[in-house]
């Protein structure tokens, strides 16, 4: 075991300084499995009260000072008006995720599909997001598309990619100067035979093609069990193709759980692999978001959890001796080099990053700061009737 040096402990507590993540709206509210939706006392009822419980969250972390939005989820007439709301409250609002998976009409896809109507339609919402995001100021575009099919022969495969990058290509040309379009990839779910955008590979090849704007998205529950995902984040990093993370845990599937508890140990290492690329570079913009459901879980300090999960995890990451590991790796040291990596995995981090929340006029333990808030009583007393808006819905 090492010490952690004081200039070490200086730079890790300057780059987590600046380490944003971005909180999803839609996990505020009332969320459950494919069977039922557990519904809590106090959870939003509408946009704004979402957007409230994000700036809680920020306001005890300092560290989530954007909200993720889900469009129709999010719906308001007033787009400026809802963004001047977040900025009273604290925060910014952050990517603009469309919605193309919850309308009859999409049952055999939105933009994949073999009606050029419905595709018409599911691509006229893409760019009804493009412009909603031009009214909050959103830089992100995310994107995730549903589409695929369930049995062998129900659809061409091939012609559902050129439906695929005619749509995207409408989209992009239509985006601003300075937002981006993330593309997430998913292997399964909700088609089991193919899914038109299944893999990073297939995310890569769309977006090279559409320009450098566009850029893929890594959502940690999507990949097949065992997928070395921290691989993936290296490869597209070295290519200046990764443009964010939704962040969350799986035991077996898409599970959505609190990022860093099914496995802390992946985490660190999808850490290391974006410290090892520039990730966490000042002048970097990759983006790191949550995409959670706290269906049994309160959901306020679940998602201060998993805020700390990510800092501490990035912590550790930043504890690696890189010198001391490129001098192992180098030298065909095989244990040593491991050994490296998992020194600094298992050092004990709380106390540094309690240390930085000090630092900065925060309460050193968030969770317990929240309890003592009265904020979960306040807004149970308040919010009567909160209702399922967002996953699981
Ligand atoms: C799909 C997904 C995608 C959606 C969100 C609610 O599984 O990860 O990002 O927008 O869940
Ligand atoms: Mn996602
Ligand atoms: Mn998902």
């Amino acid at each position: 075991m090492t010490e952690i040096s004081p200039s070490r402990r200086a730079t890790v507590k300057s780059i987590l300084r600046g380490l944003r993540i971005e909180t999803p709206s839609w996990a505020y509210g009332n969320s459950g499995t494919r069977f039922k939706v557990f519904a809590q006392a106090g959870v939003p009822r509408t946009p704004q009260e979402k957007i409230d419980d994000a700036a809680k969250v920020h306001e005890l972390t300092g560290a989530a000072p954007s909200v993720a939005l889900h469009i129709p989820w999010d719906k308001v007439d007033d787009w400026a008006g809802l963004a001047a709301h977040a900025r009273d409250a604290g925060i910014e609002l952050g990517a603009i995720n469309p919605n193309v998976f919850q309308e009859d009409d999409y049952k055999l896809g939105s933009i994949c599909n073999p009606d050029p109507g419905i595709r018409r339609k599911a691509t006229d919402h893409l760019l009804e997001c493009v412009e909603i995001a031009e009214q909050t100021g959103s830089k992100i575009l995310s994107m995730w598309v549903a589409d695929g099919t369930n049995y062998p022969g129900q659809d061409d495969i091939r012609a559902r990619q050129d439906r695929l990058a005619t749509a995207l290509r409408e989209v992009y040309d239509r985006m601003p100067e300075g937002m981006r379009l993330l593309l997430e990839y998913k292997f399964f779910e909700p088609a089991f035979y193919t899914m038109d955008v299944p893999d990073w590979g297939t995310s890569y090849a769309h977006c090279a093609q559409l320009g450098p704007a566009a850029q893929v998205l890594v959502d940690t529950g999507h990949h097949a069990p065992g997928t070395n995902i921290e691989f993936i984040v290296s490869f597209l990093l070295r290519a200046g193709m990764l443009g964010g993370f939704h962040f969350n845990s799986r035991f077996y599937a898409d599970d959505d759980l609190i990022v860093g508890l099914a496995d802390p140990f992946q985490l660190f290492r999808l850490m290391y692999e974006v410290n090892r690329g520039g990730g966490l570079a000042a002048d970097s913009d990759l983006a790191f978001m949550l995409d959670q459901c706290h269906n049994i879980e309160p959901k306020i300090p679940a998602m201060i959890r998993s805020i700390t999960n990510v800092q501490e995890a990035t912590a550790k990451a930043l504890l690696v001796d890189t010198d001391a590991l490129r001098s192992a790796q180098e030298a065909g040291d095989v244990l040593g080099a491991n050994e490296v990596l998992m020194d600094a995995y298992h050092t004990d981090v709380r106390p540094l990053v309690a240390e930085l929340r000090t630092d900065m006029g925060l309460d050193p333990d968030p969770i317990a700061a929240y309890r003592r808030s009265g904020y979960q009583q306040r807004i149970e007393a308040e919010r009567v009737g909160g209702n399922a808006m967002g996953w699981g819905a």
